[in-house]
């Protein structure tokens, strides 16, 4: 067996060899490739009078045969491990320019290009070419622009609002006044009272549904996690450590996370079905109610996404600065300006290549995939058509998934290889032609809306369960048994990142086609489970109650941290560090950072535009109530 083993390996290796792929390099050789990140001081560059700083992306090129350029391009073609060592990442100080009498037409791309040329020559024998760069000498500032004033007066008057509306409220507010004046909603007493206020266990219909607040804060707070690592892959002191990491299986929890959002695409089809039912219980079901629904839906999610928007778009350009902003923020605040518009329609997601706000996918994916939630509602009103056409998508979604994974050759799921990461993903065609599109996230809807149906069924009927509940040991696995089988999902996923050459195209199909609906559905009976109160472990964490305003904040959270996760990164004037320990601070800062300014945030912007919007849509006051209570994120 132990041989037949070694011979698979051996021919694998072989099979690899054939193809010029390095798998693993040992210390010395690895030393050998030229560094891959390497920045002059940038504070003291800049203290010179004629400092100019310059961050540099460029290619290395060899002239002559070079041994070590072909050891790098071997060494790179093992994709989902290494980093391409033939692009490279510098910063340099340019203080000596005597001779450039005339600073307007000197052309920094050549002084650099001749700088790294010549250190090149000398240390390797090679050369380079810029393919990016990006020089300052922070005496520049960016001019002000009718963009920025636009922006700048509608935050001021948003703001002025709040804070007028909130001295009415302190001067002439009445407790024992029923009927809200104006300036009630947009009082910041009266809204923080609102976030504080705990979850409403009276409404016995809702009751059930207090641990999704759990689920959710702790799933933004796993998604925060994830986005925290990206620096560290852009520029670090050590790659050979972190590339090191994909050797380890743990670690594949954290690059095969992108699964996590697949639990918030099924609560979201659940909860749009249940709140749906129960409030048609005293409305007619008609198709009117579907532009008017998506217009609610467009006008709760918009206002906090809108505002980091246009911030990101313009008055971000005035906060940063160092070597690393133009890499960390220059593309996002580019495409920003440029697509803004798509994104406030949610379409964005459809349109290639926008690094702006890149984590918006998912509200794009949310508002289509809620749309079409919404077309099936409608259209399938009796049980029996539900029973036909909710499977029927299942299995057609499954069929999308696995008919692109095929027909263009992708990946079974989003690899996050260190490339990949350190261009913030926006290159990988797994990730813009699957992962982000709502087609391709059907089937985990679907699963969620039919536990919508199901739920709603099982309360109308009163189901009992007690006869399950004798079942000590099954209620109790009912619990860690989906999360355990889920990770393993996961972990399978590690299997991508073999030192073998790229697993076979039907390999790659069978796990996008199946990976993600299994996951989905491991989920989905955990959420049930939890909220029929079979399962009692991880429940009693999620219906703790400080997770409601975290639930309230996490909208507003996830549209703000990773522009917090850029400015900070953007901060550093140094390689980030990649030591364990200093991750877990980042990320803990990050993430209190994050929930903080998330309550201005919400208390400001999102709650009293909220409270205003219901006002003008009062007619279904039954369904806002309810949907006031579990806000679908
Ligand atoms: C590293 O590997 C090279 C050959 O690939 C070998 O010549 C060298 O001795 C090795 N160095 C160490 C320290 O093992
Ligand atoms: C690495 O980057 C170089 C330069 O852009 C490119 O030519 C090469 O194809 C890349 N290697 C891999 C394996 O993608
Ligand atoms: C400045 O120009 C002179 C003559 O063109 C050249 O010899 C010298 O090396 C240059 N100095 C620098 C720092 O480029
Ligand atoms: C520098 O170059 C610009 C553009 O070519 C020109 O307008 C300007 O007069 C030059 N300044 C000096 C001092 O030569
Ligand atoms: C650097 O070397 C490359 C390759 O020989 C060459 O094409 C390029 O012009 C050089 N750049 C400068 C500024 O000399
Ligand atoms: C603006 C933009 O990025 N448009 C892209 C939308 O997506 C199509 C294909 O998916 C591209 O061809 C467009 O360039």
């Amino acid at each position: 067996m132990s041989s037949k083993m070694l011979n698979i390996f051996l021919l694998l290796f072989i099979f690899g060899e054939s193809y010029g792929v390095i798998y693993k390099l040992n210390e010395t050789d690895y030393q050998r490739m030229p560094a891959l990140f390497k920045f002059d001081n940038y504070e003291e560059c800049l203290s010179k009078p004629e400092g100019i700083y310059c961050t540099t992306k460029f290619e290395i090129i060899k002239i002559t045969p070079n041994p070590v350029y072909d050891m790098i391009v071997e060494f790179s073609k093992h994709t989902v491990k290494h980093y391409n060592h033939s692009k490279l990442f510098y910063g340099v100080c340019l203080s000596d320019n005597r001779n450039q009498t005339n600073i307007s037409t000197w052309d920094l791309k050549q002084s650099v290009e001749a700088r790294l040329n010549e250190s090149f020559w000398s240390e390797h024998r090679l050369r380079t070419k810029i393919t990016d760069i990006s020089c300052s000498n922070e005496k520049e500032d960016y001019k002000l622009d009718i963009g920025d004033v636009i922006v700048g007066t509608a935050c001021l008057i948003l703001v002025l609002l709040n804070v007028v509306a909130s001295f009415c409220d302190l001067y002439f507010g009445d407790e024992n006044n029923k009927s809200p004046e104006w300036y009630h909603y947009f009082s910041i007493r009266c809204n923080w009272r609102r976030l504080m206020e705990p979850f409403d266990e009276t409404n016995p219909r809702l009751r059930p549904l207090k641990c999704l607040n759990g689920l959710r804060s702790v799933l933004m707070c796993l998604v925060i996690l994830i986005h925290t690592s990206v620096p560290v892959f852009v520029c670090n002191n050590n790659p050979r450590y972190l590339e090191q990491w994909f050797d380890n299986i743990y670690y594949h929890l954290l690059f095969n996370a992108t699964f996590i959002m697949q639990i918030f695409i099924v609560i979201s089809g659940f909860l749009l079905i249940y709140n749906q039912q129960i409030s048609d219980e005293s409305n007619e079901i008609s198709w009117k109610i579907l532009p008017k629904r998506t217009l609610e839906r467009w006008l709760r999610l918009t206002p906090p996404y809108a505002v980091i928007l246009a911030l990101t778009a313009t008055w971000f350009r005035h906060v940063g600065s160092g070597p690393f902003w133009p890499e960390v923020a220059g593309s996002e605040i580019r495409d920003c300006r440029r697509y803004w518009w798509q994104h406030l329609l949610y379409i964005h997601n459809y349109s290639n290549e926008s690094d702006c706000t890149i984590q918006s996918w998912y509200i794009a994916a949310d508002m289509q995939l809620f749309i079409f939630g919404l077309i099936i509602y409608l259209a399938c009103r009796t049980p029996r058509s539900r029973k036909i056409v909710l499977p029927t998508f299942f299995f057609i979604g499954i069929a999308i998934v696995a008919a692109h994974t095929y027909l263009e050759n992708l990946d079974g799921t989003v690899i996050c290889t260190p490339e990949v990461i350190r261009n913030q993903i926006r290159i990988d065609p797994t990730f813009l032609k699957v992962y982000r599109r709502s087609h391709t996230n059907i089937p985990c809807y679907i699963l969620g809306m039919g536990a919508g149906y199901l739920f709603y069924y099982w309360q109308k009927i009163n189901l009992n369960l007690d006869k399950i509940k004798k079942y000590k040991m099954l209620c109790w696995m009912l619990g860690p048994l989906p999360v355990v089988l889920g990770s393993g999902i996961m972990v399978m996923a590690s299997y991508f990142y073999m030192d073998a050459p790229r697993s076979s195209v039907m390999l790659r199909t069978m796990y996008a086609a199946t990976a993600k609906p299994v996951f989905g559905l491991l989920f989905t009976v955990l959420i049930c489970a939890m909220i029929m109160k079979l399962e009692n472990v991880f429940r009693t964490i999620f219906e703790w109650d400080c997770w409601s305003i975290v639930a309230r904040l996490s909208y507003c959270a996830y549209n703000i941290h990773v522009t917090i996760i850029r400015y900070t990164a953007s901060l550093s004037t140094v390689p980030f560090q990649q030591s364990i320990m200093a991750m877990v601070q980042y990320y803990i800062f990050i993430l209190v950072v994050s929930l903080l300014l998330s309550i201005p945030l919400w208390l400001l912007v999102e709650e009293p535009m909220n409270r205003v919007w219901k006002l003008y849509l009062r007619s279904s006051s039954k369904t806002t109530q309810v949907q006031e209570k579990i806000k679908l994120k």
